[in-house]
């Protein structure tokens, strides 16, 4: 024992000595630009893809809007498949689906205790189903996150727009937030008000939606319950809507917004784009049907979005920074309808033959700066495609450029960039130029980053490419720059 203490403390400060000497004088982060995404929100931020569920009484109506009058008894799927519908949004690609629980009709998919007009007075397994159970279960199954969709506005309730609803709607969240496992998001509709049956009044019912819902604490009571949900609405708190519902995000599409004067269902200006610079981090999500329609229709059937179809609108949203909400709603079976899977299979097979490859990955890469000149922040970590690694510099240089030798002459006719989101939306323009005939040519050239930014073009062959930074406030930080060559159906219409 007595020689072994000795032995320890020698072996111990050589150790020592030699982490030392070959340390480097560290070198500090860029600090973050303006504001800054939280834990829950970048969690969301690499969902980037997942899906809405619109399925109720509209769905055996044939409506897009309830008025709420519907009798309990039109709910009856004939062969609901919680499996199929949850497998399809894998196969897809999804990462989640958000289902919606009650839609404006206030008809509930859970045996809610504070409402008889819900699936257990529905002939639909005898009154003793439950549709958000049995999708938040597959969900959970098959590795997928689960979120709710609870329509503020309720035509169906007696109370809606007197004082006593709200506790009505925050009994009803605080079940779907209790009793089904994880939630990763809150979905906040802004359609509200106007004429319905609540309760046999049959009338028109307006309410101040800036006043009305008291949204402080229901989003309080969300925090609480859920802590890493993140809410959606036209103002945030935490994901924005995008302005339209057909998917596409602006061009650019900022993160941030100036949230101060926003509420849910208030004016739509903005939201496209986002505010720059802007006081809160409340990135868009942009939702769209697979139909024209949100519930399903049988005469839409031969209307469903087309593979490419899909494939553009992935390109303007996720492409542009946002997240992807891709509604599938199932037909009366309670499944998903074969043309759809069909879309979504073909969808997901060009995309996944898109992003097999990283033509980058082997490249030689060079900046004309790096902070400090230290290896943590060398412009290689742009092709580990990791997102926690990034290039940067030092915070004098705000347009530093970065080459690609790819060795040899290279065909691809996209590009994928990736901020590192952490330290805020750094970049305000940037350009791309093939190497050709001897000199560098421009062949794109964007704004916004974010997340991710992909740009399509028409096929570009070339040995080098060189991305220069040509706009930003502070020194930029990217965690990816990535080529990828489109399959030739991809390209067609
Ligand atoms: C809208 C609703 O009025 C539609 O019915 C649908 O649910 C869509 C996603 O949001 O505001
Ligand atoms: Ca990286």
């Amino acid at each position: 024992m007595s020689s072994f203490y000795p032995v320890l403390a020698i072996t111990l400060a050589s150790l020592l000595l030699r982490v030392d000497a070959a340390a480097p004088s560290p070198i500090s982060p860029p600090k973050a630009f303006g504001p800054a995404p939280t834990e829950r929100q970048l969690r969301w931020h690499e969902m980037e893809f997942y899906g809405f569920l619109h399925f109720t009484v509209n769905t055996f109506t044939d409506k897009e809007w309830g008025y709420g009058d519907e009798s309990e008894a039109v709910f009856n799927p004939t062969d609901f498949d919680a499996d199929q519908i949850v497998k399809t949004a894998k196969v897809a690609g999804m990462k989640g689906l958000i289902l919606t629980a009650k839609h404006h009709d206030g008809f509930c998919l859970w045996p809610s205790q504070y409402t008889e007009h819900s699936v257990k007075n529905s002939p639909w397994r005898s009154g003793r189903g439950d549709v958000v159970k049995e999708i938040s279960q597959a969900c959970h199954r098959h590795g997928l996150r689960f979120g709710v969709y609870l329509s503020p506005w309720d035509r169906n309730h007696a109370n809606y727009a007197r004082p006593e609803y709200l506790a009505y709607y925050r009994n009803q969240l605080r079940e779907l937030l209790t009793n089904y496992g994880d939630v990763f998001t809150v979905w906040f509709d802004g359609a509200n008000g106007g004429d319905g049956f609540y309760g046999g009044a049959n009338e028109k019912r307006n309410i101040d939606n800036r006043t009305y819902y008291d949204w402080e604490n229901t989003w309080k009571l969300v925090r609480e319950r859920m802590p890493m949900a993140v809410m959606f609405s036209d103002a945030g708190p935490d994901i924005r809507w995008v302005g339209n519902e057909r998917g596409l995000a602006g061009d650019p599409c900022w993160a941030t917004l100036n949230a101060a004067a926003r509420y849910p269902g208030g004016p739509s200006d903005g939201l496209n784009a986002g505010e720059r610079p802007g006081t809160d981090w409340i990135p868009a999500e942009c939702d769209v049907s697979i139909r024209p329609g949100w519930f399903y229709h049988a005469k839409e059937d031969a209307r469903v979005k087309t593979p490419a179809q899909l494939l553009d609108i992935y390109y303007q949203s996720v492409g542009r920074g946002a997240c992807l909400n891709l509604n599938l709603p199932p037909d009366r079976r309670g499944r998903i309808h074969e043309p759809d899977l069909r879309s979504l299979e073909e969808f997901r097979r060009l995309l996944d033959t898109t992003f097999a490859t990283d033509l980058a990955r082997p490249a030689r890469v060079t900046a004309s700066k790096v902070r400090g000149g230290a290896a943590q922040f060398a412009p290689a970590n742009v092709l580990d495609h990791r997102n926690d690694t990034y290039w940067t510099t030092d915070d004098s240089f705000t347009t530093p450029e970065l080459i690609l030798d790819l060795g040899s002459p290279v065909t691809f006719n996209v590009v994928s960039l990736r901020e590192y989101l952490p330290l805020g939306q750094r970049v305000e323009a940037f350009a791309l130029d093939a190497w050709r005939d001897g000199k560098w040519s421009e062949f794109t050239h964007g704004t916004s980053i974010g997340n991710r930014r992909l740009l399509r073009f028409d096929p570009i062959t070339t040995g080098k490419v060189r991305l220069r930074i040509t706009q930003a406030p502070v020194c930029p930080a990217l965690s990816e720059v990535g080529l990828y060559a489109e399959p030739a159906q991809a390209m067609r219409k």
